[in-house]
């Protein structure tokens, strides 16, 4: 498509193509639901529960950019901006991670500031250490999100430019990249996207080991910009050329890598050597370190309309395996998911594993009969247990993990595990829990969590953590996450809005809760 064909007859000698052009209005036709908006005839409560919801954005977003705009983060208590180390010199974390939230939310003049700062002030071309894994989540994701809802060109130009320069990370002897690259602009070699940046593995990762959910969360992404450019390198490799060190293999590869390599007990651990393709350290953990890859298959599933058939057998089989291996329940009933230390179980759930009942739920969906009901009562207790971590606590916000050991249910049992940093995965479940089953106490879950937010975590310039659920008199960590503004406020959001406003059916969410379209493989122009 969009490809010069050879006029018959015409000289072969020199090849002639006309540049790749992405069809948006044919894209846009493709959906089935509108995106955004208010319906006729809906419930005035839970109307005026969504417009708090956007209230609580605009404060969020006004305090950022009256003290830190062009910083990544906001610092509300001391009002100014903070920088952070995981995105190298790249700058605007909030401003990319807000675009499309606002955007949603209806929020026009603010989704114009944000995308002024976009066009003016948005450079690239900067040095320091990013993570691979961050910068495509909260960068490449919020910017192809928001080109896909508004097809302004400077979102796709800037995900695609910002996309290359993440590709020498790929460059390893088996192509499962590192973790960290700078972005900076080096060299001027003809193959110089090869050359321009540095790859390393993060010091504290085990024998510079890559991580199982920064490598195993790039798919989505990446299929886009092959999508949008016209360039397979990003899904693939770069046509008419063999993976080499000119050539990096793309993301496909890295399932290819992960098929081969034996899996103890059907398990993915969270440490894999991107040299020799082997695990460096067996811990599986559906939280932190695993989380989304398990997400990124499932959804790479549903994106393709079904028809990436590899991921879903892995997403199967993963499944499988934790189910029968992770998956615990405590003697006062409740429902979790364990951790897995060569062959030894942790019985901790962080609050970074809560995004799983989301996702069972939503592959549930589309199983066959007799799982699907499995998978959908698993998805709701895990819910459920999730929900019991916030409300046992006074805060009624939930702790960054809690326990099933030593006489507790769902509860932190260490200092450094009683903070709240804002994160989401709670309030994401309810939202797939809520669209999924309508039981009205998701909805009602959610609320408390609103008020709770507004109680113990809204200060006089924006939202920030709390370092301990466990008392009413919290203390504040001067944090306000660009993860706040991208995924739990929109969560919340669209769990008080109609089925259709994003509609499941149109798009799936990366795992920073910036929205990419699903592929209508039926879909005629
Ligand atoms: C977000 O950046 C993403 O949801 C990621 O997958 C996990 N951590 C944060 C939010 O907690």
């Amino acid at each position: 498509e969009g490809r010069a064909q050879p006029a018959s007859g015409a000289p072969p000698a020199r090849e002639t193509r006309a540049p790749f052009r992405f069809d948006y209005e044919r894209f846009r036709r493709s959906l089935r639901h509108p995106v955004r908006g208010g319906r006729p005839g809906e419930d005035p409560e839970t109307r005026a529960r969504r417009m708090k919801i956007k209230e609580m954005m605009k404060f969020a977003w006004d305090n950022y950019k009256q003290y830190a705009l062009g910083k990544n983060e906001l610092r509300p208590l001391t009002k100014n901006g903070h920088i952070g180390n995981m995105f190298g010199g790249l700058r605007g974390a909030t401003v990319i991670d807000a675009l499309d939230t606002l955007y949603i939310m209806e929020l026009e003049e603010e989704f114009q500031e944000a995308k002024e700062w976009v066009e003016k002030s948005f450079d690239l071309n900067v040095n320091g250490e990013a993570s691979l894994f961050e910068v495509n989540i909260r960068y490449i994701g919020g910017l192809l999100a928001t080109y896909y809802l508004t097809g302004e060109e400077v979102f796709k130009s800037k995900a695609l430019e910002l996309g290359e320069k993440l590709l020498p990370a790929f460059n390893t002897p088996t192509g499962i990249p590192r973790g960290v690259i700078n972005l900076g602009r080096q060299g001027t070699h003809p193959h110089k996207h090869f050359l321009c940046g540095m790859s390393w593995s993060w010091g504290w990762a085990s024998a510079g080991s890559s991580i199982l959910a920064e490598f195993g969360t790039l798919h989505l992404e990446f299929l886009h910009l092959s999508e949008l450019s016209g360039n397979p390198v990003f899904a693939e490799k770069a046509s008419n050329s063999q993976p080499g060190p000119l050539h990096p293999p793309g993301v496909m590869n890295i399932r290819r890598v992960l098929n081969r390599v034996e899996k103890p007990q059907g398990l993915y651990p969270n440490f894999l050597s991107p040299v020799t393709g082997s695990w460096v350290q067996h811990h599986v953990s559906i939280g932190g370190l695993g989380d989304s890859f398990y997400e990124y298959l499932i959804k790479s599933w549903l994106m393709s309309d079904k028809k990436d058939s590899e991921a879903k057998k892995m997403y199967d089989d993963a499944l499988e395996a934790i189910e029968k291996h992770l998956v615990k329940k405590s003697a006062g009933g409740l429902t979790y998911i364990a951790e897995w230390r060569g062959g030894i179980l942790d019985h901790k759930m962080g609050h970074l594993a809560c995004f799983s009942g989301g996702m069972i739920a939503l592959g549930a969906e589309h199983a066959a009969q007799e799982r699907r009901q499995r998978h959908m009562e698993l998805a709701a207790e895990i819910t459920s247990t999730c929900h019991e971590s916030y409300a046992r606590s006074d805060t009624k916000l939930g702790p960054e993990a809690f326990r099933f050991d030593a006489g507790s249910e769902a509860m932190a049992t260490r200092l450094s595990e009683r903070y709240y940093i804002l994160r989401p995965e709670v309030v994401e479940s309810y939202m797939y829990l809520w669209r999924l089953t309508h039981d009205p106490k998701y909805r009602h879950w959610g609320w408390e969590v609103v008020k709770a937010l507004e109680k113990h975590c809204r200060v006089e310039a924006g939202f920030s953590g709390i370092r301990d659920v466990y008392t009413t008199t919290p203390t504040h960590d001067n944090m306000q996450q660009s993860f706040f503004l991208a995924e739990t406020l929109k969560y919340l959001y669209l769990l008080f809005c109609e089925d259709d406003v994003l509609s499941l059916e149109d798009w799936v969410f990366n795992t920073e809760a910036h929205p990419l379209p699903i592929n209508h493989t039926d879909f005629k122009a």
